[in-house]
C-alpha cells in the first residue's frame, strides 16, 4: 500500500518520527523514496547570483546581508549575456535548472522586467528556470510566470517560533504570503529551510509541518545545512550532529513524498558517507557547480565521481517531464515501480 499524502501533520506525530531508531527511521524514508521514485536518479540544479550583496534584510546566517562584515562586496544586477553564458556552461555541465538568486528584500517593478529577459533567455536554452528574489506581490509572480519560471525559490528557513531569532526585518506571514501569490500564479513551488541554526527538534519539526501541510506541498523543498560565515550573526555556533541532519532530511521525505527533497547548503562540508546517507534518507536533488550563491559547493567533477561510485544518474530533463506527465496521468502509478508505460524508458511492465 502506497503511504497516503497528508495534511494534516501535527508536531506530535513529526517529533515521533525524529524520535525513531535511526535504522527505522531510514528504512521508512527510503521505502517512501522508492514508491515514488526511482532511487537512483538525482536532479541537479546550478545556482547563479545575480544581483549579489548589500542586502537590506537581516537574516542571521546570510554573507550577503549588509548588517554584517563577510567581505561579499556588492554588486549590481548582471547583464543578460553574462547569465546566459553561465546557464550555457551549467547546461554543458550536466544541470537540467539554472537557478538564479538576487540579494533582495523584494525585487522592483523594473527588477523583474531584467529578470524576466533571463528567464526567457535560459529557456530558449532548454533548461528549466528558477529564480528567488525575495518577496514578491501577486502582479510580480504573474510576470514571471508569463515570462516562463518554472519554479520560484522562496524559504520559510525555520519555524514561526524561532523565527524573530534569526530574522526580523519581515515576518513568518510576509513569507507564506509570497508563497501564496507564486502558488497563484501557477508556478512550481521551492521551499524549505536551514537546519543547524540552534532550533530545537521540534522547531524543525514545525517547519516540516508547514511545509508538509501546504496545499499542494511544495514541489522542491531545499533542505540546507548551515554554512558559518565569518562576520554573520550565527558564525562559530556549534555545528548540527550530522545524524540529526540526515534525520531532517528523512523526516521530509516521509511527509512529503512526492516533492523533490534536495540536498541544499552545506555539501562542502559533508563527507561522502554523510551525504550517502541523505540520499539513502530520500534526498533526490542537488545543487551542483563549484559556488552556491557565495559560498564553495564541490567541485562539479568531485560529484560526478561520488555519482559514480553510488551509482547515481542525474535527473535528464525529459525524464523529469516524462515523470510529471506520468504521474498525472496514473496517478495510482508510483514512480519506483518502473514502468514501460507509453515511451517510459524504465524497464518492466506497466499495468496503467
Ligand atoms: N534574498 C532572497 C531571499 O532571501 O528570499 C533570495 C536569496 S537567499 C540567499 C535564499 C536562501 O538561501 C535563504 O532563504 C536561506 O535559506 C539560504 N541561505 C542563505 N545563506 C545561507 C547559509 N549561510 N547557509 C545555509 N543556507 C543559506
Ligand atoms: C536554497 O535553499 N539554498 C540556496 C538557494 N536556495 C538559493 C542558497 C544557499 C546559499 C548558501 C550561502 C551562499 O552561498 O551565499
Ligand atoms: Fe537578503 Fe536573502 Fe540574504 Fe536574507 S537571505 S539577507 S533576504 S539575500
Amino acid at each position: 500500500m502506497p503511504t497516503p499524502l497528508r495534511h494534516d501533520w501535527t508536531r506530535d506525530k513529526v517529533t515521533a518520527l525524529f524520535a525513531l531508531p535511526f535504522n527505522d527511521l531510514l528504512f521508512r524514508a527510503h521505502s517512501v523514496h522508492r514508491e515514488h521514485f526511482d532511487a537512483n536518479q538525482v536532479q541537479i540544479s546550478t545556482l547563479l547570483s545575480i544581483k549579489t550583496g548589500g542586502c537590506p534584510e537581516d537574516c542571521a546566517y546570510c554573507p550577503q546581508s549588509s548588517s554584517f562584515d563577510t567581505g561579499v562586496k556588492a554588486s549590481k544586477l548582471m547583464q543578460l549575456e553574462a547569465v546566459l553564458e553561465e546557464a550555457k556552461r551549467a547546461k554543458a555541465a550536466g544541470a537540467s535548472r539554472f537557478c538564479m538568486g538576487a540579494a533582495w528584500r523584494s525585487p522592483k517593478d523594473r527588477d523583474i522586467e531584467h529578470v524576466a529577459g533571463m528567464i526567457a533567455g535560459v529557456k530558449a536554452l532548454g533548461m528549466e528556470t528558477c529564480a528567488t528574489l525575495g518577496m514578491l506581490n501577486g502582479e510580480q509572480a504573474m510576470r514571471l510566470k508569463e515570462a516562463g519560471l518554472d519554479y520560484y525559490n522562496h524559504n520559510l528557513d525555520t519555524s514561526e517560533g524561532f523565527y524573530d531569532k534569526i530574522i526580523t526585518t519581515r515576518t513568518y506571514q510576509d513569507r507564506l504570503d509570497t508563497l501564496a501569490n507564486v502558488r497563484d500564479a501557477g508556478m512550481n513551488v521551492c521551499c524549505g529551510g536551514i537546519m543547524g541554526m540552534g532550533e530545537s527538534v521540534a522547531d524543525r519539526a514545525d517547519l516540516l509541518v508547514t511545509l508538509a501541510n501546504m496545499e499542494p506541498q511544495p514541489q522542491s523543498v531545499p533542505i540546507n545545512m548551515l554554512v558559518q560565515v565569518e562576520g554573520t550573526k550565527l558564525s562559530g555556533h556549534e555545528k548540527l550532529d550530522a545524524l540529526d541532519f540526515i534525520r531532517s532530511i528523512a523526516v521530509a521525505r516521509i511527509i512529503m513524498p512526492k516533492s523533490f527533497v534536495r540536498l541544499s547548503a552545506g555539501r562542502e562540508e559533508m563527507s561522502e558517507e554523510m551525504q550517502a546517507m541523505c540520499f539513502f534518507a530520500g534526498a533526490n536533488s542537488i545543487f551542483y557547480g563549484e559556488k552556491l550563491l557565495t559560498t564553495a559547493n564541490p567541485q562539479a567533477e568531485k560529484d560526478m565521481q561520488l555519482f559514480a561510485k553510488l551509482g547515481l544518474a542525474p535527473l535528464t530533463l525529459a525524464e523529469e517531464q516524462q515523470e510529471h506527465h506520468h504521474e498525472h496521468g496514473h496517478e495510482h502509478h508510483a514512480h519506483g515501480e518502473h514502468c514501460a508505460h507509453k515511451g517510459s524508458d524504465h524497464g518492466k511492465a506497466c499495468a496503467a
